[in-house]
């Protein structure tokens, strides 16, 4: 594959700082060289000029949304990123920042590919909305601006809404939701595999049914991968841990399933945040990950 890394260190969108951060430290693991060892070919990195900068903390006081227009004003550059890549075929490996970047990325995508499958793994849902979020963090509300669900900023960006149809979209490692996110699940039919889930079938036969939903009858398919979908044994350093997650070996069997069935056309990689930890663990499994995603195995 041709692939082209855009960096977004952006964080605006998560209740704390410092997922900023995560791109420069996935890098520095040497997960360039890596990529290039697979037989990839890796353009130069573009990197996208985060709106960090804030009055305050600055809520929209109309729609109860924190930094909005910094979150907008960044999605807004990154969709043109990604979607120049797709458009001339390239892969487009996205790293975040928090997950409001998947906003960006995926408006950008819906550019190229009209029936864009998604397979999101997260401990949650990203699934509020200015009427159900608990927190006013954008990053927990990525998902239904996608499908067409928010404020006219978030939906609206680099195209037509809805991005993404809900029949096309796969929820993995799901744990944390608040009431407004199961109500929508329920409402729109997301096909969801909680932890429960992937306890009780394995994460072989999840991997199985997700592809069948995302990579069925759809024109791409992208990963939109949540750090803390992986438990925080092995994930500490992100910003909303929850215990219970993806064990190391179901993540990475994951990631090679995907790679495997030869699908996917774009990913990304978010909610790293390296000032929570001090010896770089979750960036290291980042790019473990990502290898595996992009056709690293063990034998
Ligand atoms: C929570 C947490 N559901 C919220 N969401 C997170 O603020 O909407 N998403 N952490 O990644
Ligand atoms: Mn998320
Ligand atoms: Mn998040
Ligand atoms: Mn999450």
């Amino acid at each position: 594959k041709t692939i082209t890394v855009v960096n977004v260190p952006f964080d605006l969108g998560a209740g704390r700082r410092g997922a900023a951060l995560g791109p420069d430290a996935i890098l520095n693991t040497g997960l360039i060289p890596r990529l290039t060892s697979l037989g990839h070919r890796v353009e130069p990195i573009r990197t996208v000029n985060p709106q960090n900068t804030t009055a305050g903390n600055s809520v929209n006081s109309l729609s109860g949304l924190l930094h909005l227009a910094e979150v907008a004003a960044t999605n807004r550059e990154l969709a043109h990123e990604t979607a120049a890549i797709a458009a001339s075929g390239g892969f487009p490996l996205v790293l975040g920042g928090d997950h409001s970047v998947a906003i960006g990325t995926i408006s950008g995508l819906a550019q190229v590919h009209r029936k864009l499958g998604v397979i999101w793994f997260d401990a949650h849902s990203d699934l509020n909305t200015a009427e159900t979020t608990p927190s006013g963090n954008i990053h927990g509300m990525s998902l239904s601006a996608l499908l067409g669900k928010g404020h006219d900023l978030l939906t609206g960006l680099g195209g037509p809404s809805p991005k993404l149809r809900p029949e096309h979209v796969v929820l993995i490692g799901v744990r944390d939701l608040d009431p407004g996110e199961k109500a929508l699940i329920a409402a729109e039919g997301i096909r969801c595999f909680t932890m429960h889930d992937i306890d009780r079938l394995g994460m072989a036969k999840v991997m199985e049914e997700a592809l069948r939903v995302a990579g069925d009858r759809t024109d791409g398919l992208h990963i939109s991968f949540d750090i803390d979908s992986v438990d925080p044994y092995e994930a500490p350093g992100t910003g909303t841990p929850v215990r219970g997650g993806l064990s190391y070996r179901e993540a990475h069997l994951a990631m090679e399933l995907l790679a495997e069935s030869g699908l996917v056309t774009s990913a990304e990689l978010v909610e790293v945040n390296p000032t929570l930890e001090s010896d770089n663990r979750t960036a290291k499994l980042a790019a473990e990950l990502i290898c595996s995603l992009l056709g690293e195995t063990i034998l």
